[in-house]
């Protein structure tokens, strides 16, 4: 059933070069149609919330005694949207392998003294709406839902026009009040990275997820002819960007354990005759140290005030996003290392350089994270794989940290 729901999975938003499931989009809202009803076939209760969460619960015990207020629910999850040209497994298997583990602990006849839940987060890659962790930023009131209806999409439309549109909410799924907090978090999810193939270990237990920091860069210089204006006293956005991405990559191979990326970069007016007169870029900044963020940071904003000098180009840095490092919680985080020890004796600890909705749920329920390899540590492209074993062992993994912490004291 893994493997199909899967495949089904990857089928919606599939390119030449990938997947591309952007929030709110035709191939987005199938995959979120498609969790609902692989949901209420396994017996699942189905609700969304006013950001796009989708939420499926297996009940507790407690949910069946009249009267008492409902436990709050151990929940699992991760997101169902794609970057452009992504994977099949950033995301989806967290989803898919939450459901199976629930499939898995319901055929138990388990009956765990509080409820279950996975959670199918909206928009966690950030591909159409400049937020990273939409769904859960919102769902953990780190982002104020305002703030998000406010955001524009690369298409031009806002959050609340999407939201409200022929691809947001779901039709004939309730809609919960407000954002509850789980009593307890664990998001499985592929390495995306080359650790743990390199050590030979099919389980990962989080450690921490690596802070982040994201910058655009608006560079404003004097477009002109290309065959008239002479070299001296160019004002080239372009060349003066290109300095930029160069400083970036300075900055983080100069720092520990930091990485720095431009993914993102826009010419105007992008034609071969005219020098460029504006760039617009994206910087992303990472390391599970804040601090090596900061000062990587203070590099980049002060090579790119003496680019701009230099050059006679305009230079503004702004900050678009800022998420601090997150350590996962030790309660949970142990729970995990039993459920991966018991199945996988080369198990390993690992920091997640990837960014996750756990990084927002951490912020409201002790929240962790289980690991499985990247095959060539290759994710956030076409060919992303994991081997099918490893898939399995994670969502025996999954399931039984669930079933330990739907028996821990927590509060709530
Ligand atoms: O960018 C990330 O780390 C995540 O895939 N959104
Ligand atoms: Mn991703
Ligand atoms: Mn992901």
């Amino acid at each position: 059933m893994l493997h199909d729901r899967l495949g089904a999975l990857a089928a919606l938003g599939a390119t030449d070069d990938g997947i591309d499931r952007a929030l709110f989009t035709p191939a987005e809202r199938a995959a979120r149609e498609l969790f609902v009803a692989w949901a209420r076939a396994d017996g699942l209760r189905v609700e969304q919330d006013r950001a796009g969460n989708v939420f499926a619960r297996l009940g507790g015990a407690t949910d069946a005694s009249s009267g008492s207020a409902q436990a709050a629910p151990v929940q699992c999850g991760s997101h169902l949207d794609t970057v452009r040209n992504g994977g099949a497994y950033d995301g989806a298997y967290g989803v898919v392998g939450g459901l199976e583990a629930l499939r898995r602990i319901a055929e138990s006849g388990e009956a765990p003294p509080r409820a279950l839940e996975v959670v199918a987060w909206a928009g966690e890659e950030g591909s159409r709406f400049p937020l990273g962790c939409l769904g859960s930023s919102v769902y953990s009131g780190l982002t104020p839902y305002a703030d998000v209806e406010a955001l524009v999409g690369d298409d031009g439309e806002t959050f609340a026009a999407a939201v409200r549109g022929p691809y947001g909410l779901l039709d004939g799924v309730p809609v919960r009040d407000g954002f509850p907090p789980p009593a307890a978090y664990v998001e499985l999810h592929i390495e995306q990275g080359p650790v743990m193939e390199r050590e030979g270990a099919r389980l990962g237990i989080v450690s921490a997820i690596a802070g982040q920091r994201r910058f655009r860069v608006l560079l404003d210089g004097v477009a002109g002819h290309a065959g008239t204006v002479p070299m001296r006293g160019r004002a080239d956005a372009l060349c003066a960007a290109s300095e930029i991405v160069l400083a970036v990559e300075r900055a983080a191979l100069d720092a520990d354990d930091t990485v720095a990326t431009v993914g993102h970069l826009v010419v105007e007016p992008n034609q071969t005759n005219i020098v460029p007169g504006r760039v617009v870029l994206r910087i992303d900044l990472r390391s599970v140290e804040d601090g090596r963020i900061d000062l990587a940071e203070r590099r980049i904003r002060a090579r790119a005030d003496e680019i701009g000098a230099q050059r006679g180009v305009g230079v503004s840095v702004e900050t678009i996003e800022t998420r601090a490092a997150v350590p996962m919680e030790t309660r949970m985080r142990l729970l995990v290392s039993a459920a991966c020890a018991e199945r996988d004796p080369r198990a390993i600890t690992i920091a997640s350089g990837a960014g996750h909705d756990a990084m927002c749920v951490a912020h409201v329920a002790p929240t962790a994270m289980i690991f499985v390899p990247s095959i060539g540590g290759r994710s956030h492209v076409g060919d992303e794989r994991t081997a099918p074993a490893d898939l399995e062992l994670g969502v025996e993994a999954l399931a039984a940290t669930l079933l330990a912490a739907a028996h821990a004291p927590w509060s709530g």
